[in-house]
């Protein structure tokens, strides 16, 4: 076993339990206003703030550091509207045929349906893919560990610094979507893994109450 080459923690900084909590209240006040968003405005965003989202995603912790994802960010109109028509055949597939009973009953709060506009209106997609096994430096075969998990947390990041910058979220999952692979020129070594739409919320825009209402503290949580 060769030696890790260690050094010392960077810009590690410790706050006063009062500051602490504070911070962290501030944290949740922020992220608690997230509302997942169906109705977007078709205006631009600006692309640095996407970029800094995106290298926030990048810093999430993975297994063996192996950073097993890669997001793919779709501005042109004309592919925007490719992913929107290869979405909805798969969708008009799961709501007509495909979702049960009970899946479409869990949706129903939500009012969600084989349409997608937003697909074509926001003006940003970006498509998430995971990657089983990547490539050294000198070409060979690397596998991955933890794919899943490490590209979930990291676009619990790319949501969460998005939201954080003011711009609005939805996390869609056509499934299945390996149509995205020959879209956005990926190999099929990688498996799409959500397709996130970014933008501003249109005038007006609304979401189902529902998705407001979070289970509480002592529900979702235990101390032993
Ligand atoms: N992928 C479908 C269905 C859908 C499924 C779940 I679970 C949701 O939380 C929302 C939608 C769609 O995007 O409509």
């Amino acid at each position: 076993m060769g030696k890790p080459d260690l050094e010392p923690l960077p810009a590690y900084t410790h706050y006063p339990p009062d500051e602490m909590e504070a911070r962290a209240r501030a944290f949740y006040e922020d992220i608690r206003r997230r509302r997942t968003v169906r109705v977007f405005a078709p205006a631009p965003v600006p692309r640095r703030v996407v970029e800094y989202a995106l290298s926030a995603a990048g810093t999430a912790p993975s297994g063996a550091n192996m950073q097993p994802w890669h997001f793919a960010v779709i501005e042109k109109a004309d592919t925007r509207r490719r992913i929107r028509q290869a979405a909805e055949v798969e969708e008009r597939e799961f709501y007509d045929r495909r979702a049960s009973p009970e899946w479409l009953a869990a949706l129903e709060p939500l009012g969600t349906d084989a349409d997608k506009p937003f697909l074509e209106v926001a003006p940003i997609l970006i498509a998430i893919f995971a990657q089983r096994s990547g490539r050294t430096a000198d070409g060979g075969k690397v596998k991955h560990y933890y794919v899943a998990e490490s590209v979930g947390i990291a676009t619990g990041f790319l949501i969460a610094a998005l939201h954080h910058a003011g711009l609005a979220t939805l996390t869609h999952t056509p499934s299945p979507m390996g149509f995205l692979n020959a879209i956005c020129g990926r190999p099929e070594t990688e498996k799409p893994y959500l397709l996130l739409v970014a933008g501003y919320p249109a005038d007006g825009c609304t979401v189902p109450r529902q998705g407001g209402i979070k289970k509480p503290l002592e529900e979702i949580s235990s101390w032993l």
